[in-house]
């Protein structure tokens, strides 16, 4: 994919914030800290286009990325970072379930997993969540560059089996140190766009 035009075009809370038009988007879901909007970085060649941090918890609002005109990447707010108050928690839980269960050009999740360690109990949730809403997913297991790559086969099968992930959707190796993964990410998301 040629990266023409990138644009952040609004960090929204609530409904009435979502940007208007019919442009197909594509949510990032995951963990704090997992690598969500540095997957965004990687695929439009941006160094820190969405902001990201070796903290957890950079990502706070619905961060909706246009990009070529085309489409939009949806950065979303990473879960089970400890440091919130259940208050905040349960803002977060709205927000998402709002999101994700009412927005029309919502054409697929990416479900961004670390390849290094099984899924999480968060994880397995978030998949069941999405899945419960019948909404297409790509399961993205990062930061491959932190494991020799003659594990990469058995990390992504222990990974498919703890989410149990049905047939339709594809899980893709990636890495957003060195790009493995990309072409195939693009691949996989060309039949939204
Ligand atoms: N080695 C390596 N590090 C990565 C990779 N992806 C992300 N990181 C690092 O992981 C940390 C978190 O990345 P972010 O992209 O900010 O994570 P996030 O999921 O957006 O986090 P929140 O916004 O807090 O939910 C940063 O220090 C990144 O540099 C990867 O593929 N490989
Ligand atoms: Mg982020």
């Amino acid at each position: 994919m040629k990266i023409t035009n990138v644009e952040m075009v609004i960090s929204a809370v609530k409904q009435e914030q979502y940007p208007a038009g019919q442009l197909p988007e594509f949510a990032l879901a995951g963990r704090s800290n997992v690598g969500k909007s540095s997957f965004i970085n990687k695929m439009i060649n941006r160094k820190n286009f969405a902001r990201t941090s070796s903290k957890p918890g950079k990502t706070q609002t619905l961060n909706f990325y246009r990009i070529n005109d085309a489409f939009y990447f949806v950065d979303v707010p990473g879960y089970g970072f400890a440091k919130v108050s259940k208050a905040e928690r349960e803002a977060w839980g709205k927000m998402i379930e709002t999101y994700f269960t009412t927005r029309e050009q919502l054409k697929a999740a990416l479900l961004i997993v670390d390849l290094r360690h099984p899924p999480t109990k968060d994880d397995v949730m978030m998949y069941e969540f999405l899945k419960h809403y019948n909404i297409p997913t790509l399961v993205i297991a990062t930061k491959a560059d932190k494991i020799p790559r003659g594990k990469w086969q058995q990390h992504a099968k222990v990974a498919k089996e703890t989410l149990r992930l049905i047939p339709d959707d594809e899980l893709i190796i990636f890495s957003a140190e060195t790009g493995q993964g990309k072409d195939e990410a693009w691949g996989a998301l060309q039949k939204w766009v």
